[in-house]
């Protein structure tokens, strides 16, 4: 189809087309001070919703006709950032699903790819991503380090994603400033939310805490806000829910 199409041409973009489109692309937002980053307190919870059509644990979660007004919905309930899954082949997401939604809305984007290569950060600032995923566990040190200085110098934040307590050793080791708990073992898949209390504690302070996955509904977010969470990041939950706008702002109020 037109999707397989797209994808197919897009992998042909020489890194070198992809700076250009990277040096002509609008500055990336800010998502740091997007997520709170700036304020003294971080009071205020902040939601990162994501757009996911399906999982590898749960096969299809919604038939997302449009993701532009999924995200006008999401922007609309005062979600801080959106994450945009582009994983093609076991989340079924596309880039041109991330420049629908890059048309459609005007706060920070994270571009949710298992990132691997700096071709596809030099990818995300081109298509005007705002904020990129690494993930510790399927990286070296070298590369958590080199993607995330790159990644700074085209203007984008990290989301330095971890599962333990040594992968949160390793975040904070490359310096990162935005520090994700998976509750998801990526492994098994399996969901244990306590994770999140068990290892939040050991993030220091000054990093931005976010508790990713397994929020089912309202009281999920209490947990983890009364945990450290200075943010959540909801997928599922959001993609299936008749009223998005109206649970998002249930979840930050
Ligand atoms: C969202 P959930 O349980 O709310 O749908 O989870 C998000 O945390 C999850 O999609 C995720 C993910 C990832 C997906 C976290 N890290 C890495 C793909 C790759």
């Amino acid at each position: 189809g037109a999707r397989e199409d797209m994808q197919a041409r897009q992998r042909l973009v020489t890194l070198a087309e992809l700076k250009d489109r990277a040096a002509a692309a609008q500055p990336a937002r800010d998502a740091w001070t997007a997520l709170g980053g700036a304020s003294a307190t971080r009071a205020q919870l902040k939601v990162i919703a994501e757009i996911k059509r399906r999982s590898p644990s749960k096969g299809d979660l919604a038939s997302i006709a449009d993701p532009a007004s999924l995200a006008v919905q999401y922007a609309g309930g005062g979600a801080a950032a959106i994450s945009v899954l582009t994983e093609q082949r076991r989340f079924n997401g596309s880039l041109a699903d991330f420049d629908a939604v890059r048309a459609a809305v005007d706060i920070p984007l994270l571009r949710k790819d298992f990132m691997i290569d700096e071709y596809q950060i030099w990818e995300a600032r081109a298509h005007g991503a705002d904020l990129i995923l690494l993930i510790v566990a399927s990286l070296s040190d070298a590369q958590l380090r080199e993607f995330s200085a790159l990644s700074r110098e085209l203007g984008m934040n990290v989301l330095v994603e971890t599962h333990t307590a040594e992968e949160i050793e390793r975040a904070v080791a490359a310096e990162a400033r935005i520090i994700g708990v998976n509750v998801r073992d990526l492994k098994t898949l399996d969901v244990d939310r306590s994770v999140f209390a068990e290892l939040a504690g050991g993030i220091p302070a000054g990093a931005l805490v976010i508790a990713e996955s397994g929020v089912r509904g309202v009281n999920d977010v209490r947990h983890y806000a009364a945990n450290g969470a200075n943010a959540v990041l909801v997928g599922e939950a959001l993609v299936s829910d008749a009223a998005p706008r109206e649970r998002i702002a249930e979840f930050m109020a």
